[in-house]
């Protein structure tokens, strides 16, 4: 049916829509949108259509940031990415079944990264998609969203749209975080109900995210174990980035003098170029290491699970014989690969807080024969690095056309930074240093290409920074069409597509006999530049360090939407970056 004309409904309440009384109606349109005000959400990302078009032009009158998108997955992955910087859920809109498929990837990587997100769709006809008789975009998307949700709710009363969207809230931010779906049917939306009684049916959520306090005895036992280590290491994750509590992470690894790896999203907690960071010597101090601290990083295949050759194992398999700490929201995660000797469980801010307390004033510094030997092997790689980024060769490496980027990153440490690839993935992290907390947004857990435009707009949007983004040309491709967004908003965002015409390189020749391209490539030497002028925004075409240099200083000068397409050795990379291992090889018959 055509849900452009569906008549106001009264409400079950039995509250009746008269033209008399219509200055006292409030309808469902407009109790979303108030529920979301009074519960301090600013912006919407999301794309419009039936059923949702004039909530979303009803919310851009009421005041609400209504970013509107040309898909759906880069509107949900920068409602996921806002829900990161902010603490606050990201909203994502979409129309009923195929946009809300499209958005389901983004509740999906919310779940998944532990970001609070709320997916709202509209949808069909209860009456009509129980039944299946084919409505427009018919489709049971509670039933769908709810395996890859945190928690998944619908809301058939207008009265109930307060409740609706409280739960939505608490169940995004509270505890580990994570993707909510909100089902709003399409008949809600002209629901109308008695003003007064509508708003007061509305919940302004109280300590949406409560604080979990750890038990005394678990931070005693983290303590002794700290105190007894030789070898003790700090790892920092993502979720010690959420936490937002930057000083007193500072404080325990200062406090402590242990030495610190930071996970991809938490370079930056603290600089990169702070002297206990280890990240130069990383493949040393895992597997060196007898005391590891978790401070909310999952012991994942971002970390080969705690196990294995990474860890010292003997086998791929085996323990490396480390004792670990782990402070984490979640109290199932700990144990999940290996033994945690010290579960901490609460919150990051009260977990970490109570640690420092327990340290008291004279905690003993690591034994100098470890953090010496930590600087010995950085200064070793830094060193090894140094050389190689000074190179300058043509066309430019990845290396030569990062070492820009590093100096841009330097120069202007408050930009946000987003970056997504395999090889553009990988080189970067370890070669652009990062300096302050949350500036960094990249494909988190699962790896994920496509987060980048998405996260460029809700990054800029969300903090009003400068926006930084180094892709592959494969991954930009994903979501290359949200430069539009990009240049409409007028987003301060500098794109720099290291192009290498490829899927990890673009020298690929096919196998066997095939006549078409090699799956892996891409047509040669790509004018991406022109995606970005076609929408009135500045392009570049580079070739060397100093075009680069120049091309990114003038983007953030001018702070216009510009695309640098920086043209690096097409055999330049490797298969899948750094995680080769992980990937099943054939025989080339
Ligand atoms: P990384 O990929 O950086 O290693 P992960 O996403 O694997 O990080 O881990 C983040 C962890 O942080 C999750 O286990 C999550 O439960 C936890 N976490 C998120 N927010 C908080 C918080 N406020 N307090 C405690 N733990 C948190
Ligand atoms: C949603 C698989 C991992 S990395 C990558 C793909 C397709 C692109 C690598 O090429 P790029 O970088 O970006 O040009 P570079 O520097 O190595 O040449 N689909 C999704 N996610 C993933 N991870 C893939 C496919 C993949």
């Amino acid at each position: 049916m055509d849900h452009t004309t569906t008549k106001p409904a009264s409400s079950p309440a039995g509250t009746h829509a008269t033209a008399a009384a219509a200055s006292h109606e409030i309808d469902g349109f407009q109790l979303v949108i108030d529920a979301l005000k009074l519960n301090g959400i600013e912006t919407i990302y999301g794309v419009p259509g039936i059923p949702i078009t004039d909530l979303a032009r009803r919310m851009q009158k009421s005041g609400l940031r209504v970013i509107s998108f040309r898909h759906e997955q880069s509107a949900g992955y920068a409602a996921s990415i806002d829900g990161f910087l902010t603490g606050k859920p990201g909203i994502c809109l979409t129309v009923s079944a195929p946009g809300f498929l499209n958005g389901l990837t983004a509740l999906a990587h919310a779940t998944t990264n532990c970001f609070p997100m709320i997916l709202i769709s509209g949808s069909s006809e209860r009456e009509i998609v129980d039944l299946q008789q084919g409505d427009y975009e018919e489709m049971d998307q509670l039933a769908i969203a709810k395996p890859i949700a945190k928690a998944a709710f619908r809301v058939l009363h207008a009265e109930d749209i307060g409740v609706g969207i409280a739960r939505a809230i608490r169940a995004a931010v509270s505890g580990r975080p994570g993707g909510v779906y909100l089902d709003l049917p399409a008949k809600l939306f002209p629901q109308e109900m008695e003003a007064a009684a509508g708003k007061a049916s509305l919940i302004k959520v109280v300590d949406p995210a409560p604080r979990q306090l750890p038990a005394p005895e678990a931070i005693k036992r983290a303590v002794a174990l700290l105190k007894g280590a030789k070898k003790p290491l700090i790892i920092l994750g993502k979720g010690a980035a959420y936490a937002q509590v930057d000083a007193d992470i500072r404080a325990l690894v200062e406090k402590t003098g242990i030495p610190y790896l930071p996970m991809s999203m938490a370079k930056g907690l603290l600089p990169d170029t702070h002297e206990q960071c280890a990240s130069a010597a990383r493949s040393f101090v895992l597997p060196e290491a007898d005391v590891v601290l978790l401070v909310g990083a999952r012991l994942n295949w971002l970390l080969s699970q705690g196990k294995g050759k990474t860890w010292g194992g003997a086998t791929s398999k085996s323990w490396g014989g480390q004792r670990f700490i782990q402070i984490d929201i979640s109290p199932q995660e700990a144990d999940s690969n290996v033994r945690i000797e010290a579960p901490v469980v609460g919150d990051i801010g009260s977990c970490v807080a109570a640690l420092l307390a327990e340290l008291g004033a004279h905690f003993p510094k690591p034994p100098a024969e470890w953090t010496g030997a930590i600087a010995e092997r950085k200064a070793k790689n830094v060193a090894k690095m140094a050389e190689t980024l000074a190179k300058n060769p043509s066309p430019m490496s990845f290396q030569s056309a990062l070492n820009v980027v590093r100096d841009i990153v330097k120069a202007n440490p408050d930009a946000m930074f987003v970056n997504e690839g395999a090889n553009a993935l990988d080189f970067t992290r370890s070669i652009v240093d990062m300096y302050q907390p949350r500036k960094r947004i990249d494909v988190g857990t699962w790896g994920i290409m496509g987060i980048g435009m998405g996260y460029c707009v809700a990054a800029a949007v969300a903090t009003g920074k400068q926006v930084i983004a180094v892709e592959g040309d494969s991954a930009f491709g994903f979501s290359g069409m949200e430069t539009e967004t990009i240049c409409r908003y007028d987003l301060p965002v500098c794109i720099v597509i290291l192009n290498n015409n490829g899927v990890y390189r673009g020298d690929e020749k096919s196998w066997g006999n095939a006549t078409d391209p090699s799956p892996l490539v891409f047509v040669k030497d790509a004018r991406y530049e022109k995606m970005m002028e076609a929408f009135g925004g500045v392009g570049v075409h580079v070739k060397t360090p100093d075009e680069l240099r120049r091309a990114m200083e003038e983007a953030i000068r001018s702070k216009r939407p510009t695309l640098i397409n920086a043209v690096v050795a097409e055999g330049g990379g490797t298969e899948s970056g750094r995680i080769t291992g992980l990937n099943p090889t054939a025989k080339k018959k």
